[in-house]
């Protein structure tokens, strides 16, 4: 086995348009061979999402299902209690998660949420769990509130390029999405980061979408990459679905610029045939959400994924392993 070559955080446009462009056939070879030099290649990470609170949020993201702002009709709930949250991640648990990831549809959350916020970190971390959560923009006190609680990870993507972002979003900017993976990062919590691709974006804007993230002082732990779900009513119902083929280059650049991070096939897999799920995962995906749900839309579900994962000789990582085998 080779020694797994140093991370790098000075990628240029040139190298990565030269990777991600290069023959097909050679771009999975070369993906494969790092995925290999850092991790098991037949293992897969599994997380479970859950919406602890749901629509009537702020911003404007033209994706998302949960915004008031942008179309979108999903009803707005209330923060869920911890009890239900505890049960709901209990059986996330027996069906084979290892991090438990809860989402709020919030710009950022108030501070008269945290303590709710606290204690559901704790529980689930009490059994034996990973945490994650995604609230939106956090500030200092909310990130060390949440670390002290015990949080493992949290998760904040970048969504797109920088140079795309205000086509889909416009409340708030790219830096201040920086800024809170920053602040995350600070406090030693770990990063999980990604994007959506097939919003319309062009190639370059993928392209720089990673390199932004790989880029960063450090590579963020998960790079969690999401083929849009498109949703009703809202701007982005409509968009042409990306071609299979360039979401898989997209996920074998991601497992070449950080080679260590767990890159996660994220939203879309319904929409994805198992062929291209197997190439997905031999560009070096090795994270999945599993369960029927994601936090509003449709997940393939437990037995589905059992079958491929059968089909592939694929099975369930432990939890806190990481990418130096
Ligand atoms: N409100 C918080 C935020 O935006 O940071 C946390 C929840 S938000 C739904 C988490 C991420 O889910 C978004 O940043 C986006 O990348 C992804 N996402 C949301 N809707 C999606 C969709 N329709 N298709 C694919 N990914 C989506
Ligand atoms: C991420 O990158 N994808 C997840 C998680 N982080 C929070 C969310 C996917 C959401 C898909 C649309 C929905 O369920 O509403
Ligand atoms: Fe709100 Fe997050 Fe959806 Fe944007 S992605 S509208 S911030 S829930």
């Amino acid at each position: 086995m080779l020694d797994a070559p140093a991370l790098r955080h000075d990628w240029t446009r040139k190298e990565a348009e030269a990777i991600y462009n290069q023959p097909f056939m050679d771009l999975l070879y070369q993906a494969q061979t790092i995925h290999r030099q850092n991790f098991d290649p037949n293992q897969v990470q599994r997380s479970k999402l859950l919406s602890i609170k749901t629509g009537g949020c702020a911003e404007d993201c033209a994706y998302c299902s949960q915004s008031a702002r942008n179309g979108a009709t999903l009803p707005a709930a209330k923060l869920m209690e911890v009890e239900r949250v505890l049960a709901e991640a209990r059986k996330a648990k027996e069906g084979g998660a290892t991090r438990y990831c809860m989402g709020a549809a919030w710009r950022s959350p108030k501070d008269r949420d945290m303590a709710v916020l606290e204690a559901m970190v704790q529980g689930v971390k009490a059994m034996g769990m990973e945490t994650c959560m995604t609230l939106g923009m956090l500030d200092d006190n909310q990130v060390f509130r949440l670390r002290d609680a015990g949080l493992d990870y949290y998760n904040h993507n970048i969504d797109t390029s920088e140079r795309y972002y205000s086509e889909i979003i416009t409340t708030r900017t790219f830096a201040d999405r920086i800024e809170t993976l920053n602040r995350v990062r600070e406090a030693g919590i770990k990063v999980c980061a990604g994007g959506i691709v097939g919003m319309g974006e062009t190639r370059m804007d993928r392209i720089d979408m990673l390199m932004t993230l790989a880029n960063l002082a450090e590579h963020p732990e998960s790079v969690p990459v999401n083929m849009l779900i498109p949703i009703a009513d809202t701007p982005l119902a409509d968009t042409k679905p990306l071609e299979p083929i360039e979401f898989v280059r997209t996920i074998a650049l991601a497992r070449i610029l950080m080679p260590r991070s767990h890159v996660r096939l994220s939203a879309g897999r319904t929409g994805m045939s198992d062929e291209t799920q197997a190439l997905c995962f031999f560009a070096g995906a090795n994270s999945i959400f599993v369960g029927d749900t994601l936090l509003t839309a449709e997940n393939p579900g437990e037995d589905t994924d059992a079958a491929l994962f059968a089909r592939l000789g694929l099975t369930a990582m432990a939890a806190h392993s990481h990418g130096t085998k």
